[in-house]
């Protein structure tokens, strides 16, 4: 079986479905610190954070699988520093013990371009120096670290994606710094106006959600001795900024309106490289993005539009 641990989240929740498609549903179980409201296939109520619950979770369905997908991310994480970390640690010391002590043959964990800072100019390289400037970010960056350690001392093997902002239709992201991306397509949708968090430049690594579903799942399907990155692989789909997100949307329904209100988030969107260098995970497992700024807008546009009323134009 394979294990999601935050499948309530923006990206767990969708990829725990990605998963069910390939691998079958009976073979992929979920789990979160809340049961959602309703789900189908097998959904367990776990504290990740307790790693008793997560061992008996792992030999109760005899997993061979670990993603996981449970963290505080870059913004919420701001607000209580000490409580972010011991979250997004010690549930994936949990993870870590838990595939130790019962032979998991392989565990994703989820990184993000957050582990870059200022010390990066405008692209960072895989071997870019790590000076984050989020406790978000430097807890990804310790995590990665451990999985190494963990890989090199035990074996474990883990593999790890650097995440840009991820932009899906099917969930809402939570407390991320890019979260602004995804807000946007539901206002334009809506016929509502936007008020953007961060300023019209401020370019940012992003990545559309099936992409990153192909992503997650080529490196985990990729024989053991093509990952040559133990750390966090750079992960790289497109790059822009507020106003051309704006823009591409503008064309597809051009009264949408954006103000600019920039806040506590544009200092973290500023310590971020605005492009990512990904030229490690293509040369190792075969990574190659396919859509574009316009590609992803006009997905976004037609599924949000049979999730709201569609807007007259
Ligand atoms: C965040 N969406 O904003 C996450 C992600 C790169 C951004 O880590 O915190």
């Amino acid at each position: 079986c394979i294990l999601v641990i935050g499948a309530n989240g923006q990206i767990g929740s969708v990829l725990v479905e990605y998963l069910r498609e390939i691998y079958g549903t009976g073979k992929v179980v979920a789990s979160d610190i809340r049961m959602p409201e309703e789900h189908h296939g097998i959904f367990e109520k776990l504290d990740a954070t307790d790693g008793n619950a997560l061992s008996a979770l792992v030999r109760k369905y005899k997993v061979t699988q670990i993603y996981h997908l449970a963290a505080i991310l870059s913004a919420k994480g701001e607000q209580e520093p000490l409580k972010t970390w011991h979250i997004n640690m010690q549930t994936y010391f949990n993870v870590l013990e838990a595939a130790r002590e019962n032979q998991v043959s392989k565990v994703f964990y989820p990184s993000s371009i957050a582990v870059f800072g200022d010390n990066v100019d405008t692209k960072a390289e895989q071997w870019s120096y790590l000076d984050p400037a989020t406790v978000y970010g430097i807890s990804k960056a310790a995590g990665e670290n451990w999985s190494n350690y963990y890989f090199k001392r035990y074996g474990t093997d883990i593999r790890s994606l650097r995440y840009p902002g991820i932009i899906s239709y099917q969930s809402m992201p939570g407390g991320g710094t890019t979260d602004y991306a995804v807000d946007i397509y539901h206002k334009a949708v809506k016929g509502e106006d936007f008020e953007c968090f961060l300023k019209p430049e401020t370019t940012l690594p992003m990545i559309y959600i099936s992409d990153a579903m192909d992503a997650t799942v080529r490196l985990m399907e990729a024989p053991a001795e093509k990952i040559a990155v133990r750390t966090g692989y750079n992960l790289a789909g497109m790059s822009f900024s507020p106003q051309e997100i704006a823009a591409s949307i503008q064309k597809v329904i051009p009264h949408f309106n954006i103000t600019y209100k920039p806040d506590f988030r544009q200092q973290i969107a500023e310590s971020w490289p605005a492009e990512i260098d990904d030229s490690h995970a293509r040369k190792d497992w075969g990574w190659r993005p396919t859509y574009t700024l316009d590609k992803m807008t006009e997905e976004m546009i037609k599924e949000l539009r049979k999730k709201y009323q569609p807007v007259k134009h």
